[in-house]
């Protein structure tokens, strides 16, 4: 079974390469995650994105395997009868047995089917299953370990599963992939079972990392000297680790999500990745031209709204010269980088009041932690900022009437006379009504662990407490945004779309999908050399500051350093023009296809590919075990950029006098102008990669 070569369309100048088509009509591809169906944090985005790609290569021969929840079941899938045999067999076996397997399509892009197990229904098997695992590896997990028991049932479940597929599969070859360790176990039996399949492991994270980043370890210069069973013993983790260990050692082909996890993984779990599958996402790419500039003016409004209600009394600073900025993800204060944003805060708030800036800054923290719901301070800045409008409004209309009828009788009205005392009186009354005795609010809602949180701890230290006096405001938005807030309505795309700049200065992120999403809508970003993400960005794109993203060295500075350098960053992004804010989103979006699945997407095409070749020998060949290489491509220095040897400044900063739309209208289209004369060339033939550079992404090497 060999396939043919087929040649992938370049996306706007990106390299092309070929990849082998595999004969996918005889195989079947069943890709297995606890993510499946099932948000919990960032393999769902993986699984969920990549979905469509996968789905228009492998048709009807993919499956995803994942674990059952009534309400994901009823909300995200539609029930159907599998059409493939052995598939059909095999879920019919187990459920005569006394499991509970569902089937259907999970309504996503690309539609693909989904086999889910229930874990409740199955968990009297547990103690047997343990058995089995011992005798498989030797690992034994304690009872205590909910969240193991039921990765165990997880695995022993799939493993049955590809048992009942693999002895009916009429010829078929049959390849698996395994995300993380909560999958691992089923990868782990079917080895040990002989089963004939082809298996791969992703990891997206090391459970050691985690750990050792969250305990403030510098952990990348000492990454050959952890104990790694002592430390793994000393967290309560080992049988996890165990497992995780295990998984990567049995699989066919092991990879993961960036070389700097590579690293991590090498030390962690003592093998390399064989392929770096760098995360994509599913673009979209707007017919009309500047469609997500428009956007982003629309929804800069909304945001603007509910920064009126919240600073209501304290708005003596200019919106039109207001910046937002914000920081959003699970909630792991040093590993986010919430830390060294905060500081950076402090030292931006000190440097536009030294230099008397007229700008203002915003800033949203939108990490989810324990709350008694919204605080009444926050509700009723709101109301205050409705009932504002609303009198506006009815004067408004008093005055046109009046007005009106003045112009039909063929008079000017006296100005001075048109607003009458009741009219003044209920102004006045609106006005006096936005006095307050407190500050406006640093957080949003009632937390429950208020003295202890990290966030209000370090706000409190470092005294940013939104004073008038204040450049900087920040806000705390304790809890993920939802079209149906009360408060904030607006989903988490359309608020990042209203933003001007995304920080995360990741100390521990093995990809970071946060601001590969701003950069899709074309808004700038803050990410770091420690992040999966910011290396990718600098290994392909020539400049990336000129591009919108800010790069944080957070792996060969002290984090005072680091601090020193956000804040140059920041405060250099203060200092932008509109105009050149507007540029910047442009390139910025320009880059988009650089992080679409229909690019990406064939990183895992060459690991599975690989992962055939090494299961099935005498069946599958690949030409290199290196996947098609991008070696040399870099995305070009915008062309208007004046090459710098610092180049981390886009185009020198003016103030923003001119702010007028016709302008911003013709700095669109200059800036359109300049993207058709790139387009001209191939960034290709302009990259540049320093002689000996090692390579980013494809496979890993020393
Ligand atoms: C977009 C819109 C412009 C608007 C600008 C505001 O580019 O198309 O009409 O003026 O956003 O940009 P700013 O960075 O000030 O939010
Ligand atoms: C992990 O999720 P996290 O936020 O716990 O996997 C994600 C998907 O690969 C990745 O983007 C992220 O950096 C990891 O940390």
């Amino acid at each position: 079974l060999r396939g043919r070569s087929l040649s992938v369309t370049s996306l706007s100048g990106l390299p092309q390469w070929e990849v082998e088509e595999l004969p996918v009509e005889d195989l079947l591809l069943f890709e297995v995650a606890w993510e499946v169906t099932n948000k919990v944090g960032g393999i769902y985005t993986v699984i969920q994105t990549k979905a469509r790609t996968t789905a228009d290569e492998w048709g009807d021969n993919y499956f995803l395997i994942g674990p059952y929840f009534e309400q994901n079941m009823k909300t995200q899938v539609e029930k159907c009868e599998p059409a493939n045999d052995a598939v059909r067999r095999a879920v019919d076996i187990m459920n005569q047995h006394g499991c509970q397997v569902h089937f259907g399509r999970w309504l996503i892009e690309g539609s693909p089917y989904v086999v889910l197990f229930d874990i409740g229904f199955s968990a009297w098997k547990l103690d047997r299953w343990k058995g089995d695992l011992w005798e498989a590896c030797s690992v034994g997990i304690p009872y205590h370990d909910r969240e193991a028991n039921d990765m165990l049932i997880f695995g022993s479940l799939t493993a049955w599963f590809l048992k009942e597929v693999t002895d009916h599969a009429d010829g078929k070859h049959v390849i698996t992939h395994f995300h993380e360790w909560q999958a691992g176990t089923g990868l782990i039996l079917s080895r040990a079972r002989k089963l004939p399949i082809a298996t791969m492991f992703t990891t997206h994270a090391t459970l050691l990392g985690r750990y050792l980043c969250a305990a403030n370890i510098d952990f990348y210069n000492h990454l050959d000297e952890f104990d790694i069973d002592k430390e793994a013993g000393e967290r309560q983790i080992y049988h996890r680790y165990c497992l995780e260990r295990a998984s990567v050692h049995c699989a066919h082909v092991f990879t993961t999500v960036s070389e700097i996890t590579a690293i991590e993984a090498e030390h962690m779990l003592k093998r390399k990745p064989d392929v770096v599958t760098p995360n994509g996402l599913n673009v979209k790419k707007f017919s009309a031209m500047h469609e997500f500039q428009n956007l982003h003016a629309m929804y800069k409004a909304r945001i603007q709204e509910f920064v009126r209600g919240h600073f209501y009394g304290h708005l003596d600073f200019d919106l039109e010269k207001t910046l937002f900025f914000f920081i959003a993800g699970r909630y792991e204060f040093s590993n986010k980088g919430a830390d060294i944003f905060l500081e950076s805060l402090s030292r931006l708030n000190f440097l536009l009041r030294m230099h008397k800036s007229d700008v203002t800054v915003v800033v949203f923290f939108i990490m989810p932690a324990k709350t008694n719901n919204f605080n009444v301070e926050t509700l009723k800045g709101q109301a205050v900022r409705k009932q504002l409008w609303d009198i506006a409004h009815s004067v408004k209309e008093k005055f046109g009437k009046k007005l009106y009828d003045a112009l039909l009788r063929g008079e000017i009205p006296d100005m001075n006379n048109i607003l009458d005392r009741d009219d003044l009186t209920i102004m006045k009354r609106a006005i006096f009504s936005t006095q307050r005795q407190s500050l406006p609010p640093v957080t949003t809602h009632n937390m429950i662990d208020d003295s202890t949180d990290p966030i209000l701890s370090t706000i409190r230290r470092i005294g940013l407490f939104n004073s008038r006096t204040d450049r900087v405001k920040v806000i705390l938005h304790p809890e993920f945004l939802s079209s149906t807030s009360p408060l904030l309505p607006m989903d988490y795309e359309e608020f990042v779309r209203g933003c001007h700049l995304g920080v995360f200065p990741s100390y521990y992120e093995p990809w970071g999908y946060t601001p590969a999403e701003c950069t899709v809508m074309g808004i700038p970003s803050v990410t770091t050399n420690l992040s999966g993400f910011g290396c990718f960005m600098q290994e392909h794109v020539a400049d990336p500051t000129a591009y919108g993203i800010y790069i944080v060295d957070r792996r060969f500075r002290s984090p005072d350093d680091s601090c020193n350098q956000l804040t140059k960053f920041l405060y250099g992004f203060c200092k932008q023009s509109r105009r050149q804010r507007i540029i910047q989103r442009n390139r910025t979006e320009r880059l988009s296809d650089l992080l679409d699945w229909r690019y990406l997407g064939r990183y895992y095409q060459h690991a599975r590919h690989l992962t055939l070749s090494r299961a099935f020998p005498d069946k599958f060949h690949v030409e290199s075990t290196s996947p098609p290489t991008t070696e040399g491509f870099k995305y070009p220095r915008p062309s208007s950029v004046p090459p710098s040897p610092t180049g981390s400044q886009v185009s020198s900063p003016q103030s923003s006098d001119v702010e007028d739309e016709d302008e911003d209208e013709r700095y669109n289209e200059e800036e359109e102008a300049e993207r058709d004369r790139l387009n001209i060339k191939s960034p290709f033939s302009l990259g540049h990669v320093p002689h000996g550079k090692k390579k980013l992404h494809g496979e890993y090497k020393n």
